[in-house]
């Protein structure tokens, strides 16, 4: 059976939950297709989540890495399709804040997703949930460990597809912070299974 390493992210910033965790959860241990699923979830630190994805690589040697990550201001789930070379944003939770530093020094500008985005997009408005491709997954750590995913499989001449989904946030965090759009964990939970079907 082949594997998919899935992985997701602890709370960040002013988030006291994160729904990644949450769906990585849900979907570990489970077989989609011919795959396995095995989850991780990831600190928010630009000093350890690159290292935390490059080691779950080499202990799990997946066939397909699909990272999310929670966007805050996001209504819908978005595959993303680029990672850039740049390290930006508000402090980490280790209290650290990137000046726009490069995520690999001798690393190319930016890597394509190589997962099936336009048909995840595809399956999840088909079984009735609002999804579109993101031309930005931003420059913090869900960029960072896409990009290291990526680089990864480049220069170790692996052969593992790797990509990032971004998904909106869950009801439980719009009860504590009604300004946020929101879906239901269930919701979310499904819709990313949609997205691994069509691996
Ligand atoms: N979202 C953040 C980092 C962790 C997460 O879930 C991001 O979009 O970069």
């Amino acid at each position: 059976m082949k594997k998919i390493l899935l992985t997701g992210f602890e709370p960040f910033l002013d988030f006291k939950t994160n729904p990644t965790m949450e769906v990585a959860k849900y979907l570990d241990g489970k077989t989609i297709n011919n795959y396995e699923v095995t989850s991780r979830v990831f600190s928010v630190d630009f000093n350890q989540s690159g290292r935390e994805m490059l080691n779950a690589i080499e202990e799990e040697s997946p066939d397909v890495v699909v990272a999310l990550g929670l966007a805050g201001n996001r209504r819908h789930i978005t595959p993303e399709r680029i990672a850039i070379n740049c390290n930006d944003g508000p402090k980490d939770n280790r209290g650290y804040k990137p000046n726009g530093e490069k995520v690999f020094e001798d690393g190319p500008d930016a890597y394509f997703s190589t997962l099936p985005i336009y048909e995840m997009v595809d399956s999840m408005k088909r079984n009735g949930y609002p999804a579109s491709i993101s031309n930005s997954a931003g420059t913090y750590l869900c960029n960072n460990v896409m990009y290291h995913a990526l680089h990864h499989a480049k220069t170790s001449n692996l052969s593992y597809r790797a990509g990032f989904i971004h998904i909106p946030p869950s009801y439980e965090m719009a009860i504590k912070q009604p300004q946020l759009a929101s879906w239901s964990q269930h919701d979310l939970n499904i819709a990313i299974e949609y997205c691994l079907q069509q691996l």
